[in-house]
């Protein structure tokens, strides 16, 4: 039988053979490394040095304008059986999936150099850590692994200890959006993509491996693969509780992740610290806790409207040592992008700035950057068990209806709060911005296998002995009759973040209502906002009519899950849509006896 390492190179003997490279680099993840790809890529022009006094360390990287965000119509989960992969994803046959792409890769390394990747997702000695190998031709992958993983020897060792590795297979091919396909194929463990050298699509260890191969098979071990941050809230009195929050791409989980506490909060001694800020892997412990990990070691954030006033925490973690992809760039050759001061003199495609073109910066640019480099990082996240969560958050874009925050009464409940979740989608995605999408646990592009399953899989989790989080729905984007944001956001979040976290301590009651518990009378500190009451009682107003409707939408959305949506969640709707019913004909009876 052959060793664990010699199934290992086997395998990338396998893959030289089809793609036929020039040369074979197998990356130790040395800083010595880093630098001489660094060297080589300035020198051919697919890295532009930025201003080395005010950015030391600093290179911008424009990719071919029409490879510019994850491409989800090419996106492809192969099972072996079609309904496993459910209809919230693309499916392929797997072996009509690897005939089609196998035929991209023969031959396309040809005069390149391919790129093996050993890297481990998540704290290395972390027994919730998963490793994976990433082969490529793009050095600038292999720059951003190296941000974005724990990547090379120390991932190798573990990969010859445990043989167990997902295989990604990745080329930049021409750049073709005809030719052009991210395919993933569960039961194998792999990865093949194509044709794309844009984030997503080409960081194989982030979306591909820690959301879609991961949640199918966190969904076999007993686990969640999330599309979460996970953030720690420290109170005056020194105690933490962390929190994981899903919200769709470029909802601000960045910014949650790294918020500052407003200034009385901040006075008064409360902290926040950033575990993470888009991915989540959660395990129940031996005391019935979920424990998580970041499995990332990098922040793959989206640049525009990153600022002083937003994120001011992301700006210092961005001075230096960064990887900026698609932002515009000053006079003086600094990064920029909308939301910064200062001008642009040359847009994202390297002309000279012209507002008739649109942004400066492409929309969906980004920065990527080791977590380390974040004032707010938390030591906890090198913690091989994770850290314990008090509460689960989902939210989105949702301009009405949906409050400022709720709580589910109970995990059945939280569930169908997740996978009801919408919000209007964003420029991290092609297609079109601002529409209104159901986006169920944020998992919508990343769910590698059927929802009506992960549901059920979601609501197992409630077993005897579990000591499982609260969950909570939160909504910042809820806009006024002016259309103007109701809530400031940011750092003033940190007050719904208390009110939450009093819930759990069981320090305040909350108010029952049909479609959760909300804040009572006094229970959000406001001191130091200029909130109008009028303000507050839209953010926490509930319309009953509207949430008939949400909830008869969100019943048909659940029957396109049919025949695996769980009956538990069902039930659930059906119990929430009464409650409504209930409290509808209430007020009326009481009309009628006046
Ligand atoms: C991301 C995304 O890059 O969700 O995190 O698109
Ligand atoms: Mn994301």
């Amino acid at each position: 039988m052959a060793s664990k390492l010699e199934a290992f190179t086997h395998w990338v003997n396998e893959v030289a053979a089809l793609t036929r490279p020039a040369k074979i680099h197998w990356c130790d993840g040395s800083d010595a490394e880093y630098q001489t790809l660094v060297q080589q890529m300035l020198a051919d022009g697919t890295l532009i040095e930025l201003n080395q006094q005010t950015h030391p360390g600093c290179y911008l990287h424009r990719s071919h304008p029409s490879d510019v965000a994850r491409v989800e119509h090419l996106t492809f989960v192969c099972h072996p059986d079609e309904q496993d992969a459910g209809p919230n994803n693309h499916w392929m046959d797997p072996a009509a999936a690897h005939a089609k792409i196998d035929a991209l890769f023969d031959g396309c390394m040809e005069g390149r150099t391919m790129y093996v990747i050993p890297y481990c997702m998540g704290p290395i000695d972390s027994p919730l850590a998963r490793c994976g190998v990433e082969i490529t031709d793009s050095p600038y992958v292999v720059a951003n692994m190296k941000i974005m993983t724990r990547m090379g020897a120390a991932a190798q060792a573990r990969i010859e200890r445990e043989g167990k590795f997902i295989k990604g297979l990745h080329s930049t091919g021409e750049l073709d959006p005809e030719r052009r396909f991210i395919m993933h194929f569960p039961a194998e463990l792999s990865i093949k993509s194509y044709g794309s050298g844009y984030g997503g699509n080409a960081l194989l260890g982030k979306k591909c491996h820690a959301l879609r191969i991961a949640s199918h098979q966190a969904r076999s071990e007993g686990w969640l693969a999330e599309h979460m941050l996970i953030v720690g809230i420290e109170n005056p009195q020194g105690e933490t509780h962390y929190v994981a929050a899903a919200f769709p791409s470029a909802c601000g989980k960045t910014n949650l992740a790294m918020l500052i506490p407003p200034e009385g909060y901040r006075q008064d001694g409360w902290k926040v610290w950033t575990v993470g800020d888009d991915i989540c892997w959660m395990r129940p412990g031996a005391d019935g806790r979920l424990y998580a990990i970041n499995p990332e070691a990098g922040f793959f954030g989206v640049a525009p409207g990153t600022s002083d006033s937003t994120n001011p925490n992301a700006l210092k973690s961005i001075a230096r040592d960064t990887i900026f992809t698609n932002v515009a760039v000053t006079t003086d050759n600094q990064p920029w992008w909308e939301g910064l001061p200062g001008t642009p003199v040359t847009d994202w495609q390297g002309r000279p700035y012209d507002a008739a073109n649109g942004a400066a910066a492409h929309p969906n640019s980004r920065f990527t950057v080791s977590a380390k480099q974040c004032p707010t990082w938390s030591e906890m996240a090198e913690a091989a068990q994770g850290v314990p969560i008090s509460a689960i958050v989902f939210g989105g874009r949702r301009p009405s209806l949906l409050p400022l925050v709720m709580e589910a009464r109970d995990w059945n409940h939280g569930v169908l709060m997740g996978a009801a979740m919408g919000s209007e989608t964003t420029a991290a995605a092609t297609g079109a911005v601002g529409v209104l999408r159901r986006d169920s646990m944020a998992m919508k592009p990343f769910c590698g296998y059927h929802y009506g399953d992960y549901f059920a899989h979601w609501l197992s989790l409630d077993q005897p002995g579990a000591k499982l989080p609260k969950i909570f729905h939160v909504n910042w984007f809820r806009k006024g009759k002016d259309g103007k944001f109701l809530w400031p956001g940011f750092g003033d979040n940190l007050r719904v973040l208390e009110w939450m976290i009093n819930r759990v301590e069981d320090r305040v009651d909350g108010t029952e209502t049909p479609i959760g518990i909300l804040p009572a009378d006094g229970e959000l500190k406001l001191d130091g906002l200029k909130l109008d009451p009028a303000q507050l009682d839209e953010l926490l107003d509930v319309d009953n009519a509207g949430w008939q409707n949400e909830l008869a939408a969100i019943g048909e959305y659940l029957q396109s899950f049919t025949p695996r949506l769980p009956e538990r969640l069902h039930q659930e709707q059906q119990r929430v849509a009464k409650a409504l019913d209930d409290a509808d004909a209430q007020p009326r009876r009481e009309a009628t006896a006046h």
